[in-house]
């Protein structure tokens, strides 16, 4: 594995200016001919050249790995070219409550044989696709993706993908993890190297000591608080100083995972003996071993170059709640009570829930424990449904063994399936009717509008387990755990103990059932993957029509959406996530969540050819089938959050050409280019304002000319027009998509010709 060291991010070393930081270095044993330089004696610049990458392993999750395989199956290949898995995490639907369908019980094992069934097609579609492809395949209940890789597969200095935007959680064993969208998967399944805009990279030196409620959570909800939302866009974000030795190896993936909120490329942390530590528990000694001896260049150099540095000092770091509606609102928990009262947040809780790929280690769960098993000895219990998700099987299992289990069992928990659950807004949520406010906490990472539960005026905080586990035994967002004290069964009151946690189970890791199905040697014997072609869960893909060699001329604005605009808003998930391998039918939900910027609603868009106001998707149609091409105009990061490129390939699908914005997420802007739509900024954000949703828009000067601006033509209803120019970031490479239709279109001609 090691000869395949990620060589590709060490190339970048030769190009900046040394002493560099641990992001541009990693070792190789020995390196191949770097395929991410450019051409000889070319300066490699941090947030301008492309580089060209070779990872050493791909993952996907049954949300996004539909679509990539479906990709990858109609590019002919016969067999992916670098190690890749499929995790079966997010079609599992948790529930809390006693459900009709699954005879009158709820939690892990009535959930998992629903999703079972509900997503046998699914799950024997990747598992077949794994045995025909060499996919090693994680079935249902095996875990989260994250966790899975960070137990298996990441490694020091390593380099990969993965379709689902937490994949950097692998930073916190010190490999380059980036989330991308199911086309860049393709291209290195193919063999092809993949793609990536050099970062930045963004310091943060930590210093000083965590102690008692603070805990690794409380770096990344401070550091979004921060770098806000945005912040991160085109960085990697490289943890150095003493104090990072004071984090777990899992605790510094809690903080790699969530800096996807922030919007960086990926983040990550020097090798160390924490790493070191985790690797051997996990029963990888000998990669140990191999990182020891390369620990020089898996740490960054003295006086290492950051484009920025944010300082934390751990000593002094308080417990940090973030939210609602987002994950940088970020506010220590001195302030939390204050702050819920002022802005009139409702403060009686409804739901508390601990786990995911974000929070799920051995010494979250103990430290979480440790804060119920004080409650129950006080006789308290939880005032609210507490819910669990083990992060992977072999964490359930070995929590279940050292009695974990029990002390969330007694205080009135329930344990969901080990997968994504209501983290993806996989909830089968009864208690509250939808539109009714109200708040829930979560150790989760995203908390935009509607993300959980699909009620859009649910308040979703989020935070560490153990203040997650604090909440749920007050009932109250007001209760302060490190100030304010409950009241026990006797009436006496009690002050919770800081909580307390092993980093790793002493008595060793207990694997549970063993989840996983590797791929077969030689995939030619086994079956062809079949889909039905009546399937409404599975659809092959048409491939995209060519670039018409004109310019785009007379666009409709299908919607000018106002504000936040995530791919939560784009493409939702939660129920929609059984059709993330039909293009057609998850389309219904291109943009329904966006509001209207010309009359501040959801799905609700005046047609400008019939003056009609119907939902998004439906006019989308219509323009389609009218012949009329359009285009969206957007906010400030649009397309922040997940990396599913049904986002992207939704408007592409439903005949849409141009998406014009304020700016973008790294991941959604190039999944568009990626299907052959034209992601294009504002030069100036003010011209967002001239443009009005009953205007038609041209876009002048196609294809894309790498560095000069496109013009944007808008003509109004009254026969007068406006001209702007638009940037975008294509490169040459990235407009032979553009022309070729897709990124798949111009994978399949270049093969052709080989
Ligand atoms: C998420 O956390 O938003 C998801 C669900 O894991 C997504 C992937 C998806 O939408 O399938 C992500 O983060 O990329
Ligand atoms: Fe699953 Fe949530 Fe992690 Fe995404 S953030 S991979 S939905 S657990």
């Amino acid at each position: 594995m090691w000869a395949a060291f990620s060589w590709s991010l060490f190339s970048l070393s030769l190009s900046l200016s040394l002493p560099v930081s641990l992001a541009a270095t990693s070792p190789t044993d020995p390196p191949p001919p770097p395929l991410s330089l450019p051409p000889p004696h070319q300066e490699i610049e941090r947030g301008a050249s492309y580089l060209r990458l070779r990872p050493d392993r791909v993952a996907m999750q049954d949300a996004t790995a539909q679509m990539a395989m479906l990709q990858f199956i109609s590019s002919g290949l016969p067999r992916v070219a670098v190690p890749s898995t499929f995790h079966c995490d997010h079609l599992i639907e948790g529930s809390t409550s006693p459900q009709e369908d699954r005879e009158g019980g709820f939690g892990a094992e009535a959930d998992m044989k629903v999703g079972l069934k509900k997503n046998k097609e699914v799950f024997d579609f990747l598992s077949s696709a794994g045995a025909k492809y060499g996919v090693g395949f994680w079935k249902p209940g095996s875990g989260i993706i994250h966790q899975i890789v960070l137990e298996n597969y990441a490694f020091p200095g390593g380099l990969m993908i993965g379709t689902d935007s937490h994949t950097p959680n692998a930073g916190g064993l010190g490999m380059v993890a980036v989330g991308v969208g199911g086309a860049d998967a393709v291209d290195v399944m193919a063999g092809l190297p993949w793609e990536l805009k050099c970062p930045k990279v963004i310091g943060v030196r930590l210093t000083g000591k965590m102690s008692g409620w603070t805990s690794p959570k409380d770096v990344i909800c401070k550091v979004a608080g921060i770098l806000t939302v945005k912040g991160g866009t085109g960085a990697i974000v490289e943890y150095f100083g003493p104090g990072v030795d004071e984090v777990s190896c899992t605790g510094m993936g809690t903080i790699c995972n969530m800096g996807a909120e922030i919007g960086a490329t990926t983040s990550l942390f020097p090798y160390n003996s924490r790493m070191r530590s985790y690797l051997t528990a996990t029963g990888r000694e000998g990669m140990g071993a191999l990182a020891d001896t390369f620990s020089g260049i898996l740490t960054p150099d003295e006086g290492a170059r950051y484009d920025e540095v944010i300082e934390i000092d751990l000593s002094t770091l308080e417990p940090h709640v973030n939210g609602p509606f987002t994950p940088d609102l970020a506010t220590p928990i001195s302030q939390f009570a204050d702050a819920v009262k002022r802005a009139g947040w409702p403060a009686e809780l409804k739901a508390a829930l601990i786990g995911s790929c974000t929070n799920s280690s051995y010494e979250d769960m103990q430290r979480a424990a440790s804060v119920a098993r004080q409650a129950l000895d006080a006789g308290i219990k939880s005032q609210v449904p507490f819910m669990i998700t083990p992060g992977s099987e072999q964490i359930r299992a070995t929590i279940e063994r050292d009695g974990l289990l029990e002390v969330f069992d007694k205080a009135g928990g329930t344990v969901l399936a080990n997968a994504c659950g209501p983290c993806i807004g996989q909830w089968k949520r009864t208690d509250v009717p939808k539109g009714e406010a109200n708040s829930i906490v979560t150790s989760y990472n995203r908390n935009f509008a509607a993300r959980n539960d699909a009620n859009p005026a649910t308040h979703a905080f989020v935070t560490s387990p153990e203040i997650v586990t604090a909440f749920a035994l007050a009932g109250d967002l007001t209760f302060n755990p490190l100030a304010d004290k409950l009241v026990g069964a006797n009436g006496e009151e009690v002050l919770l103990r800081p909580p307390q946690g092993d980093e790793l189970p002493p008595r060793g890791f207990d694997p549970g059932v063993d989840t996983f199905q590797p791929a077969p040697e030689d995939g030619s014997k086994a079956p062809p993957v079949a889909v039905d072609p009546a399937s409404t869960r599975l659809q092959l893909l048409e491939p995209f029509s060519a670039w018409d060699g004109k310019d785009l001329t007379n666009a409709a604005v299908l919607i000018k959406a106002a504000g936040k605009c995530t791919t939560d808003h784009i493409s939702m998930a939660g129920p929609w996530l059984k059709f993330r391998g039909h293009l057609d039918n998850i389309s219904n939900n291109m943009l329904i969540g966006a509001t209207n910027a010309a009359n501040g609603k959801v799905n609700a868009v005046i047609n400008v050819d019939t003056g009609v106001e119907a939902g998004v998707p439906d006019t989308a149609r219509a323009y389609k089938a009218a012949g009329t091409p359009w285009v969206v105009v957007g906010d400030e990061n649009y397309g922040e959050g997940s990396s599913r490129e049904h986002a992207a390939l939704e408007p592409r699908h439903l005949g849409g050409r141009a998406v014009i914005v304020k700016s973008f997420a790294r991941i959604h802007e190039t999944n568009l280019k990626k299907q052959g739509m034209l992601p294009l900024t504002f030069i100036d954000p003010a011209d967002y304002d001239k443009i009005d949703s009953k205007d038609r828009i041209s876009i002048l000067g196609l294809p894309p000319v790498p560095g000069t601006p496109l013009t944007l033509r808008g003509s109004r209803p009254d026969g007068s027009s406006y001209e702007f120019p638009v940037n975008h970031t294509f490169n040459d490479n990235q407009v032979t998509w553009f022309v070729a239709g897709s990124a798949l279109n111009r994978m399949k001609e270049v093969n052709s010709t080989k």
